[in-house]
């Protein structure tokens, strides 16, 4: 048996309880064959690809709160720290009631090839809590930060492990996080990115993924001799990631013409109108039925179904496994020509199978909303020289880096001789700088 399918097997039998950590060590695994065959004695010796599946660590923690009511509350928090090759753990953190330990390994895993994309100095985490902050008050959402805070500074740094946000953590958590590792510490540092510009946040850090996402989709539509100029785009979500690829699309001359939550979605025929959006999501944190009541060309349907509308280019930007077989095959029969991935792991293991060979040219997360994350290693640059570099600074380097992506997971699936195969670039871009650091670096 290959080396590959070992460590596959090997993965399998121990994770058996951990669908989605599977997803994406088969997903990784799969497309690495060509070059785990090219170095199979070396990397077989050094036990590289047990390494790298396995996390250095994984911790779990109790966080007890009191609710309006006086009642206390307890949910679980986590952090994985999975790889710190290339510099400190680095990753979000989820607030959603679906986390458990399979969905924390799957992104503290892809966290470890997206950060080595960037180029930047950043090794691979991620964190969160099976908390729900729907409907909680603001009082609410502090006392649970404060608590989870209060396990999960023993484990971060400034120069150890940095989180930020992710589904359900945006400036508000990070807001409360912040002030609680200070109050502990007793150390101003930058242990946490996505800050508000007041203390030592970053300019377009908000923006980043979103930007970043539509950055890399017009090198992919550029490569192609296009552009978004009359493009229909259809995303879903309306979260962080969503509203502001939503607005970037749209300046770059795009149509975008829907946007979902967990409860329903819009289709907007005349483009979604992102200023109300943002007041709804992000100021009302309202429901999109609010949307519909306000904007009169638009339609409000419950459930899901996003991916039945025509368009040119989807973007995906909700969640895991939110892009069915279903879902693929309708795009396929719109003529739809490009999906490239906002969320995580959005599109399942066959609906990308069925859109790669189908014609569909695809860009997975790991490449595709690493403007995220690099934003932040850009934060983390200003607070460590302790400056703080402008709007239009920050956003020529997102365009820099996610330009850089693109020609580097581009050339990483031509070097092995799968042209245009974007899914393979990315893992094979992301994983030779990893191991190489590691092989380095001794058994550690
Ligand atoms: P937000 O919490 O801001 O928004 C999440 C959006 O997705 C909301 O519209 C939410 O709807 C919807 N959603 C979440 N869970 C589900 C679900 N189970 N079913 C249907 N809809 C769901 O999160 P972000 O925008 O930050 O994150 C979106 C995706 O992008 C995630 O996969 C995240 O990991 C990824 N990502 C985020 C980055 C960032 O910088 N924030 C960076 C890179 C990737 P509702 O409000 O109803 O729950
Ligand atoms: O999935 C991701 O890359 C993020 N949620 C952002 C992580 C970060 O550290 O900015």
């Amino acid at each position: 048996m290959g080396y590959v399918d070992e460590v596959l097997e090997q993965v399998k039998a121990k994770n058996s309880d951990q669908p989605e950590f599977l997803q994406a060590v088969t997903e990784v695994l799969e497309t690495l064959r060509p070059v785990v065959d090219a170095n199979e004695e070396l990397y077989r010796k050094e036990a590289v690809l047990e390494r790298i599946t396995e996390p250095d660590r994984a911790i779990h923690f109790r966080v007890p709160w009191v609710d309006d009511n006086g009642q206390v509350q307890v949910n679980r928090g986590y952090r994985v720290q999975y790889n710190n090759a290339i510099g400190p753990y680095k990753g979000g953190c989820r607030f959603h009631p679906s986390v458990n330990l399979s969905i924390i390994k799957f992104l503290g895993f892809e966290q470890i090839f997206k950060n080595s994309l960037t180029s930047l100095p950043m090794g691979g985490g991620k964190g969160g809590a099976d908390f729900d902050p729907k409907g909680k008050s603001d009082r609410e959402i502090m006392a649970f930060c404060q608590s989870f805070m209060t396990e999960l500074y023993k484990y971060i740094g400034a120069d150890t492990d940095v989180p930020a946000g992710d589904i359900g953590v945006g400036a508000r958590e990070i807001g409360y996080l912040f002030g609680q590792y200070k109050k502990i510490r007793g150390v101003y540092e930058g242990v946490l990115t996505g800050k508000g510009l007041t203390y030592g946040g970053s300019l377009v850090r908000k923006q980043a993924t979103g930007y970043g996402l539509c950055y890399i989709t017009q090198e992919l539509l550029k490569k192609n001799g296009t552009s978004f100029e009359g493009k229909t785009v259809v995303v879903s979500g309306s979260g962080n990631v969503a509203t502001y690829a939503i607005e970037k699309a749209t300046q770059l001359g795009g149509k975008v013409v829907t946007c979902s939550d967990s409860t329903g979605w819009i289709y907007d025929p005349d483009g979604i109108d992102v200023a109300l959006l943002k007041d709804i999501k992000e100021v009302r944190r309202a429901r999109l039925t609010e949307y519909a009541k306000e904007r009169p060309s638009a339609e409000y349907h419950e459930g899901r179904g996003v991916w039945s509308i025509k368009c040119d280019v989807a973007l995906p930007c909700a969640t895991q496994n939110e892009l069915l077989i279903d879902d693929a095959k309708t795009l396929v029969e719109n003529g739809c020509q490009y999906v490239c991935e906002g969320a995580n792991m959005p599109t399942t293991l066959d609906a990308t199978e069925y859109l790669t060979s189908n014609g569909i040219q695809f860009i997975p997360g790991k490449a595709s909303n690493a403007g995220g994350v690099a934003t932040s290693g850009l934060e983390m640059s200003q607070n460590s020289e302790r400056l703080s570099w402008s709007e239009e600074e920050v956003d020529a380097k997102l365009q820099s880096i996610m330009a850089n992506i693109f020609k580097n997971i581009d050339s990483a699936a031509a070097k092995y001789g799968m042209e245009g195969n974007y899914i393979a670039g990315a893992n094979i871009a992301g994983f030779e700088k990893v191991v190489d650091a590691m092989i380095a670096q001794g058994v550690c």
